[in-house]
């Protein structure tokens, strides 16, 4: 049995749910290679240091550059802010290691393009955590896309709606910051509609978007009494035209009320529709034109079925449904799998590049109020 040692960068939300999958994936996938949750980075050491208790990390550090540099440490995992990225991966290809890398992979599509640079320079192993990819109820949409059931894709409609920041008085975190995280709900969610529409229709060719910060000030983290500028949108809403032809609408905001974390897509074709709900994970709807006409309508399937999904066959029987959670532990089985294989996992730098060239003809766009190419 190899084992395969990870150093996890951030501990906060995304950390958390990359820990829980090193903690979960172990008997899911092959005996041959099973992670070992070595270290866990971050800035302050008595945090990071519960948190690596608490998480079940052996080790934590405060250096993230000497834990990229151990001769120990196989995979780094980088769920720090966008603008900590493109350094700390750079610095762990250059020191032979795999990555996974948190979405967007960076906050410029310069960085991301030294990113991928630095890895196919050096030859390792990349992921971007784009974690929906991995729902069973995706990979069955993304199955009978590629079998030609739905015929030619006319239209892609994602939308991506939460509304954790509506309280005006939520102080300046670092996600409202565009030196830190490079955009608003553009990176942070309309991302992950992006990444969803590539995965399953096509690229993108053209962009006309809409950016709009609506709570334009919020109060400061160390003194609330004063207050500091948002720096990225609220709100993003563009058209995309496909290579292939198909045209689509990607809506991304954190200010819907009563929408916590509303990832939804629906795809139309010329003989037959999909749609998608986060909320209802399990689940994808399937209307078929081929269905006797007295029949035809949305059908909603259990995407429990072992056939339907190489993942699924490792949790409950058919019928007892996975949660969040399993799709980062899906992301990781696909990285290990892959490392162990020596094959390219996706998506990877390079989709995070396309994606990344997509969110930036999207603030040009909004800024221009032109379509743009991207
Ligand atoms: C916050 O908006 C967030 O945690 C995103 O950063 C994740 O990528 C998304 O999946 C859920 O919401």
């Amino acid at each position: 049995m190899t084992e395969l040692n990870v150093a996890l960068i951030g501990y906060k939300f995304m950390g958390r749910a990359h820990s829980n999958a090193y903690r979960q994936v172990g008997p899911v996938m092959s005996p041959s290679l099973q992670p070992r949750m070595k270290v866990l980075c971050g800035r302050d050491a008595a945090a990071v240091g519960e948190a690596a208790g608490q998480l079940g990390w052996e080790e934590s550090a405060t250096d993230w550059r000497e834990v990229v540099e151990r001769d120990d440490i196989h995979l780094v995992d980088i769920s720090t802010p966008g603008d900590s990225h493109a350094e700390i991966a750079i610095a762990a290809a250059k020191a032979g290691k795999a990555i996974l890398c948190e979405k967007p992979l960076a906050n410029t599509v310069e960085d991301a393009k030294a990113m991928l640079s630095a890895v196919e320079t050096a030859g390792v192993v990349h992921m971007l955590c784009h974690n929906y990819r991995r729902i069973p109820a995706v990979m069955l949409a993304k199955q009978m896309i590629e079998a030609g059931d739905l015929g030619e894709i006319y239209h892609y409609r994602g939308t991506y709606l939460q509304d954790w920041v509506v309280d005006p008085e939520l102080p300046l975190l670092w996600r409202f910051r565009k030196d830190k995280a490079g955009s608003g709900a553009l990176g942070d969610i309309a991302s992950h509609s992006l990444d969803l529409a590539r995965f399953l229709v096509g690229e993108i060719a053209q962009i006309s978007g809409e950016l709009e910060t609506f709570i334009t000030e919020r109060p400061l983290l160390d003194d609330a009494t004063k207050k500091g500028r948002v720096s990225v949108d609220d709100a993003a809403i563009a058209l995309v035209r496909f290579d292939n032809g198909a045209l689509g609408t990607i809506e991304g905001t954190r200010l819907a009320l009563g929408r916590k974390n509303y990832n939804r897509f629906e795809i139309n074709g010329s003989k037959g529709s999909l749609a998608f709900d986060l909320e209802r994970m399990n689940e994808l709807e399937v209307y078929l034109e081929s269905d006797p006409p007295a029949r035809r309508g949305f059908r909603k399937i259990l995407v429990t079925e072992p056939e339907h999904h190489p993942y699924i066959a490792s949790w409950w029987p058919p019928g007892h449904i996975i949660g969040y959670e399993h799709t980062f532990v899906h992301t990781v089985y696909d990285l290990l799998t892959a490392i162990e294989r020596g094959t390219a996992p996706r998506p990877n730098f390079e989709d995070g590049v396309r994606n990344q060239k997509v969110l930036a003809a999207w603030e040009r766009s909004a800024e221009s109020r032109r379509w743009e190419k991207v």
